[in-house]
């Protein structure tokens, strides 16, 4: 009896276990999401590397130098993490992508260079990533930004000016 009282238990932990423990919601927003409701089913795991498959759209765009360039990528069924990764898989998937990146302590990765058009401090230009359509500047760089499951991320190239904060 004591063996099907325990057995009972262990089954109840793992199905509470189950449903309460895998990570924390996000916010953030998603092409055509109700901004009252956005996200409500986003989840971001613990694990990282076993969040839902999602499918991400990489606009690359320079329109700022010659000669100008403009690239879309579409990544699909890929594990929800952070935006570097979506970039890794985009290079892999489409060799005339590439980018490179330098690493900032706790900030992560900076992407300096894509397609060999690099950021330049005497130049004050940059790699900017956009959330698209809205065009909204993201807040977190590519090491920490998670993307949502059909969103577009633009990396665009350009100066920077005094109201980057
Ligand atoms: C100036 C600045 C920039 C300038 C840096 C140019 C320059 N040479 O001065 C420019 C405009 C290029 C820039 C770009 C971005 N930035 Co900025 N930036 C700053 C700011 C205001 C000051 C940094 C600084 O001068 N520190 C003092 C120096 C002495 O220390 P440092 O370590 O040498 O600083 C370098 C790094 O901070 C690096 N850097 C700047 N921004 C970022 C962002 C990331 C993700 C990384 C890894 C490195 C990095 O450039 C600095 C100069 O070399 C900080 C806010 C802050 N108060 O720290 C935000 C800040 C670091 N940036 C931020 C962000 C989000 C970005 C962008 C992702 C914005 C975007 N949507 O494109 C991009 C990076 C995109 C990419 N290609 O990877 C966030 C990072 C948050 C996070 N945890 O990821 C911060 C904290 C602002 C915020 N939102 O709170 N940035």
């Amino acid at each position: 009896m004591a063996k099907w009282n325990l057995a009972f238990a262990l089954l109840v932990l793992a199905t509470v276990t189950a449903k309460y423990s895998v990570g924390c919601k996000r916010t953030g927003s998603a092409p055509g999401s109700d901004p009252n409701t956005r996200d409500a089913d986003a989840k971001i795991y613990a694990c990282g590397i076993c969040g839902q498959p999602i499918t991400v759209t990489l606009i690359v765009t320079n329109k700022f130098v010659e000669p100008t360039f403009e690239l879309n990528i579409t990544v699909s069924n890929k594990p929800q993490r952070e935006l570097i990764y979506f970039l890794e898989a985009a290079s892999v998937q489409n060799p005339k992508f590439r980018f490179t990146a330098e690493h900032y302590g706790t900030l992560g990765y900076m992407i300096t260079k894509i397609n060999g058009l690099a950021a330049s401090v005497s130049d004050q230009t940059y790699w900017q990533f956009l959330e698209h359509p809205s065009g909204n500047s993201l807040q977190l760089g590519a090491s920490t930004y998670v993307p949502l499951d059909n969103q577009t991320i633009q990396f665009n190239f350009t100066t920077w000016d005094n109201t980057h904060a």
